[in-house]
């Protein structure tokens, strides 16, 4: 049987996110103070308040393969100590499904690793596509001064795991150095 009906959804010129968003979640500094290298710095912006780091902007839409998730994603600017803000990052909880990010505003990096220890970041800047491979995972990072936003679609019953990027974090990092982002090693 059909799972969805045809629809279609605009994007509000002004915030450059979906207008009409079936929901939105917002991940404040708080949700993620343990995966930003400086301690110190997150007890800082706490108490200065609970940044919201980044929003989605969702189509609730049915967890089938052959179906399509679709988002947008709004990285805000910022960094917390040396380091831009960042999203949590995942791999798909279901390994063998990609993902698309256009880039429609902002500037930035999706930052990748594989579970065998590969690395890659791809810049991220308006009208620019980055292919998530299967088996990838990812996380945007803003080192620009305005909201680093993507259009995102990926399989319908994807999923997210954020385990191992919460427990260990990504392999490498992307912090401000002399006034210019750099990949860092986590631990080095
Ligand atoms: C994106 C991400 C979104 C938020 O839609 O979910 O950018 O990042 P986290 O999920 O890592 O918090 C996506 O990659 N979906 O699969
Ligand atoms: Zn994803």
């Amino acid at each position: 049987m059909y799972a969805s009906e045809p629809f279609s959804a605009a994007i509000d010129r002004e915030t450059g996110t979906l207008a009409s968003p079936d929901n939105i979640y917002e991940r404040p500094l708080s949700a993620m103070a343990a995966m930003y290298e400086d301690a110190e710095a997150v007890k800082a912006a706490l108490a200065g308040g609970d940044p919201i780091i980044y929003k989605v902007y969702e189509k609730n839409m049915p967890e089938l393969p052959g179906e399509l998730q679709w988002c947008m994603s709004v990285t805000m600017p910022g960094k917390i100590g040396r380091e831009y803000f960042m999203t949590k990052g995942h791999f798909h909880e279901v390994r063998d499904t990609a993902e698309i990010y256009l880039c429609t505003r902002g500037t930035g990096y999706m930052l990748m690793e594989t579970e065998d220890g590969r690395t890659d970041a791809q810049e991220m800047r308006p009208d620019v596509a980055v292919y998530v491979p299967a088996r990838w995972a990812h996380r945007s990072i803003n080192t620009g001064d305005e909201p680093l936003i993507s259009f995102c679609v990926y399989p319908g019953d994807a999923g997210h795991d954020y385990g191992s990027i919460e427990t260990a974090g990504f392999r490498k990092r992307i912090v401000e150095i002399d006034g210019k982002p750099a990949i860092i090693d986590n631990k080095p």
